[in-house]
């Protein structure tokens, strides 16, 4: 999820990765620093950076998360492809003699590593941010669809061929990052897709992207739909607590392709935090400013054009508050897509007589 609006920077800072290794010399311990509540992407790339410096003698490196592995699918991306994830929270910072950033960089807030640590190498695709002008080496390239992009060019340029779990998770850090290349704007990306995809496991793709759902998380759907409000054209659901902070997302994503519908506002609590979720299927519409403009003052929003998300701090309020900011949000999105005056049903609400028929008749 990119917490950050910020679409007017365009600026690059291009590296050859052979300067890796001249920065990292004869130095033993790596530490690769995912973003906050990892997704493929960074995940992806920090395991294909990993898999760069053992092909090359570095066997000592470590890759490390804070937050939460939210999604099914996430989970079975990191256990089928026997990716190792450390705790940030695990480990000492100092006792490393390099540090990575990966699909982030320094001072976002939206990493573990603390200001008192200056990352030596930094890879993302997103804005480039001053801090990272400062590092040995930082290659920024924000028209690259995917971090996974840009390590796919390296495994290129450093003539290694990805292993089969290598080359899978680039391709679904790829896929799901640039939506399946609905989002990407840049023929790097279809390259990288077309380069990979031979070397890809279909049976372990289709497992990551088909897994096991528990009981518990199609529960918190059913209700979440039964509660849900339909105000003209757009679907508003507040779920209370969630299972996982990725709970709003995914409500959010299946009732954007209900009929008729063309915005979703999903919102939950999930560990002390409000988890808000915004989707259109409107052009034109920025999701990103929406979710922006709809938290201000309250916490951080940001987005793409149809895809958009934010948080709001939840620690120091009483129930009481909490609901009163999640009444201002809904009033807020409601105004800026001038939908006030219509009235809010609830279109999935079930009868109380229940028509279920009889399929197990009881035996006597
Ligand atoms: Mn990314």
């Amino acid at each position: 999820m990119i917490l950050q609006a910020n679409i007017s920077e365009n600026r690059y800072s291009r590296m050859d990765p052979h300067a890796i290794f001249e920065i990292i010399g004869r130095k033993r311990k790596v530490l690769i620093i995912c973003h906050n509540n990892p997704d493929p992407d960074t995940i992806a790339s920090a395991y294909a950076l990993q898999y760069i410096l053992r092909e090359k003698g570095h066997k000592r490196s470590l890759i490390t998360y804070s937050g939460h592995i939210g999604r099914f699918e996430n989970r079975e991306f990191v256990r089928r492809l026997k990716i190792n994830l450390v705790q940030f929270q695990q480990i000492d910072p100092s006792s490393f003699s390099i540090i990575c950033l990966i699909d982030t960089q320094p001072r976002t807030g939206n990493n573990p590593l603390p200001l008192s640590h200056y990352p030596q190498i930094v890879i993302d695709h997103h804005p480039l941010r001053h801090e990272s002008t400062k590092c040995l080496f930082a290659d920024i390239r924000p028209d690259y669809g995917s971090t996974s992009t840009i390590m796919t060019e390296y495994c290129r340029e450093l003539d290694l061929v990805p292993s089969q779990r290598v080359a899978t998770a680039l391709f679904y850090g790829l896929k799901t990052d640039t939506n399946n290349l609905l989002r990407s704007r840049n023929r790097v990306d279809y390259e990288a897709f077309t380069y990979l995809f031979p070397l890809v496991s279909l049976k372990t793709l289709a497992n990551i992207e088909n897994p096991t759902i528990t009981r518990s998380y199609l529960k918190k759907l059913a209700d979440s739909i039964e509660n849900s409000y339909q105000v003209k054209d757009a679907l508003i659901c507040d779920m209370g607590q969630l299972n996982n902070a990725e709970n709003v997302a995914e409500l959010a994503e299946l009732l954007i392709r209900v009929e008729n519908i063309r915005w979703t506002l999903c919102l939950g609590e999930y560990s002390h935090q409000l988890f808000i979720s915004v989707r259109t299927s409107r052009r034109g519409w920025y999701a990103g400013t929406i979710a922006m403009k709809i938290l201000r003052g309250l916490g951080f929003g940001g987005g793409h054009e149809k895809t958009a998300g934010g948080n709001v701090p939840f620690e120091n309020y009483t129930q009481d508050q909490k609901q009163a900011v999640i009444r201002l949000i809904v009033q807020r999105f409601l105004n800026i897509l001038a939908l006030s005056d219509y009235k809010a049903k609830q279109v999935f609400k079930r009868k109380p007589d229940g028509y279920l028929p009889d399929l197990f008749p009881e035996e006597n």
